[in-house]
């Protein structure tokens, strides 16, 4: 997976090394270049950035430097690349959206600073434009490396065999079960007897029933997405029973 970044802060980029993305990053599965649009400006102070036609507070990118700066990316990239404009207005990223960017190979993500970016470049030049969540970040550099992690976790062999996307809350629509580890009794709580009894059928089970559980609890807006066949809807409404019971 080629990322292209274009960004007036390459440096915070650098986190990316570690942990899981600095793994794909040494093992050549991602790689991630940036391109500072201050280094395509043309006057003599290298400003990036001006004041809005027709008044009002702040600054706005201008669209030179930036365009300059993606036709750069472009040029290195190792195929034709989709742009991506990062932005509060964009469509909510999610999961799937994740796994559809995974199949394009090669993204240019353009994160911007100040009250945002000169109208013209993004009609010219921008393809996508995504929100990380209905949010204000300071600059969309923020919101571009949460996109880069959470498309690398897809990258198959991105992960350890230990830990598997498919696993993951949400990647199959459902939250996660609860998970516990040692010791089996902490200040009075003790794990479920079905994760003890070692009863791999019976686990299976539980975890489904739970996942199924948390999100009607939690997310009823994922549930209602999707369609539950009759055994999830069986364990949806056994926990629903356990829920109901234990009041
Ligand atoms: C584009 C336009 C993404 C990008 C304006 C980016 C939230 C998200 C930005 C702005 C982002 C998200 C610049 C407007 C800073 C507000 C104070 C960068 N914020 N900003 N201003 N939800 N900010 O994905």
């Amino acid at each position: 997976m080629w990322f292209g970044v274009i960004t007036l802060f390459p440096a915070m980029f650098s986190i990316l090394e570690q942990g899981i993305t600095g793994r794909a990053l040494k093992k050549a599965l991602l790689n991630v270049t940036c391109w500072d649009p201050r280094e395509f400006t043309h006057n003599k102070h290298r400003g990036v950035d001006d004041r809005p036609y027709g008044g009002g507070p702040g600054m706005v990118m201008m669209p030179q430097p930036l365009q300059d700066a993606v036709h750069a990316a472009k040029q290195a990239a190792p195929r034709t690349p989709v742009v991506i404009h990062l932005s509060p207005q964009g469509k909510c990223f999610n999961q799937q959206a994740a796994q559809d960017l995974l199949a394009k190979e090669c993204i240019i993500l353009i994160a911007g600073r100040y009250e945002g970016i000169d109208e013209r470049l993004l009609r010219l030049e921008v393809d996508e434009e995504w929100s990380m969540g209905d949010y204000v970040l300071s600059g969309g550099e923020i919101a571009a490396l949460a996109m880069i992690d959470v498309t690398t976790r897809l990258i198959p062999g991105a992960l350890g065999h230990e830990d598997s996307a498919a696993l993951d809350s949400l990647s199959s629509g459902l939250l996660k079960y609860p998970q516990y580890t040692r010791p089996e009794s902490f200040q009075g709580l003790k794990v479920p007897d079905v994760l003890m009894d070692g009863n791999h059928k019976e686990i299976d089970r539980w975890r489904l029933k739970q996942s199924l559980g948390r999100t009607w609890l939690k997310r009823p807006d994922l549930l209602v997405k999707m369609n539950l066949d009759t055994h999830q809807l069986n364990l949806l409404r056994e926990f629903i029973q356990e829920q109901t019971l234990s009041y």
